[in-house]
């Protein structure tokens, strides 16, 4: 039962304290260390009930983040890439429960690309957060597939080879939601973040968090250097909860564009980047692309699309969890069984 509500609690009756996690073991300064704070305020925020939630993670120092946040909900560590694999696991069980997944650039694009396109591709409801360094930070920053050609770094040398972006292999995936930003502009995080948890399938987010240790020479696109000074938002950002309802009534016509979620509440984007359309799915790609050709960095949503069901919709799993269900319902007696098979014969 929700505890009644202080000035200093959320609608759940709990502090922001009531969603931490263990102290971080990750470098100081790590990207990492910033989105898990700024998952623990969204949490707050969302007045998300933590034993309602699940978080899920791979292998790698991004991986390991999810220690930090939300202690008291469920939460499962798998293998180096197979975080998908264990999140569908989880949601074909129990498709109510809220669930964020904390993935690596390596982790992600590396050795669980394969994974996380047909996560996509069912589009099971789950929050998605790659955090994205352009190096394996924990086995000590040799490059990842998101790593840029031609960079060149202390310890991992010289990168031949092109990296992968994750939000256009997201988009190719059919992914419904699809946004990018940086671990130094917390609220833009904070924003997608709230809003990635009110959408109907998967959505993911790639947040550029440099590696201090690895990755943070100020010429890397994936440092904290670059990133302050050629960040480029394509909108302004702010989630507005179904309860928040009643402020705004201050649009302005042609500057506003508000983005209706599943569950009612709405993103509004104040247009940046004049014309830019995240409904469109080509011009998402072709944006993405133009920007890898212009070494640019954009933030924001790239890409929204709310019409494919999720996969317990796809799969019409009862409403009640599978997870949740009697014995009586879960095994249908023999002559269930024999009634079928009379059918076949
Ligand atoms: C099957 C398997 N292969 C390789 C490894 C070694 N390994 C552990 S973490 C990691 C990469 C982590 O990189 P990333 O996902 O980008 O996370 P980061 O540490 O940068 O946050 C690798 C290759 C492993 N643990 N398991
Ligand atoms: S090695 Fe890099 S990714 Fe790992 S904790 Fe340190 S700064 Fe973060
Ligand atoms: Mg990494």
């Amino acid at each position: 039962m929700d505890r009644p509500r202080t000035i200093a609690s959320n609608a759940a009756g709990l502090s922001r304290a009531d969603y931490g996690g263990k102290s971080s073991t990750l470098c100081k300064g790590c990207g990492h260390n910033s989105i898990a704070s700024q998952i623990i305020q969204v949490a707050f925020e969302l007045a998300l009930r933590p034993h309602e939630v699940v978080k899920l993670s791979g292998i790698g120092c991004s991986s390991k983040s999810a220690a930090y946040f939300l202690g008291t909900s469920h939460g499962f560590n798998g293998l180096h890439g197979r975080m998908p694999s264990v999140a569908q696991g989880v949601l074909v069980a129990n498709h109510t429960v809220r669930a964020i997944g904390v993935s690596g650039d390596g982790d992600t694009g590396s050795i669980g690309l394969g994974q996380f396109k047909h996560l996509l591709r069912r589009n099971t409801r789950m929050v998605y957060v790659i955090e994205n360094n352009g190096v394996y930070g924990l086995t000590k920053g040799q490059f990842s597939a998101t790593a840029e050609e031609g960079l060149r770094l202390k310890y991992a040398g010289h990168n031949e080879l092109p990296p992968i972006d994750l939000c256009q292999e997201a988009i190719a995936a059919s992914c419904g939601f699809v946004a990018r930003s940086f671990a130094g502009d917390a609220k833009q995080v904070r924003e997608l973040l709230k809003a990635a948890f009110s959408h109907r399938g998967t959505a993911v987010l790639d947040v550029i968090s440099p590696c201090v240790s690895f990755n943070n020479d100020d010429e890397s696109p994936k440092s904290y250097v670059y990133g302050r000074h050629h960040e480029r938002p394509l909108q302004e950002l702010g989630f507005i909860a179904p309860a928040d309802e009643i402020v705004i009534g201050d649009t302005e016509p042609g500057e506003l564009t508000m983005v209706s979620l599943h569950d009612g509440s709405r993103l509004k984007l104040r247009k940046v980047e004049e014309g830019y359309d995240p409904t469109d799915r080509a011009a998402a790609m072709a944006r993405l692309i133009e920007a890898e050709r212009r070494q640019e960095f954009i933030t924001g949503l790239l890409y929204y699309d709310d019409s494919r069901p999720s996969y317990a919709e796809a799969a019409r799993l009862p409403e009640t969890p599978l997870a949740t269900l009697p014995d009586a319902a879960l095994r249908p007696p023999p002559a269930a069984l024999e009634r079928t098979l009379q059918r076949y014969r």
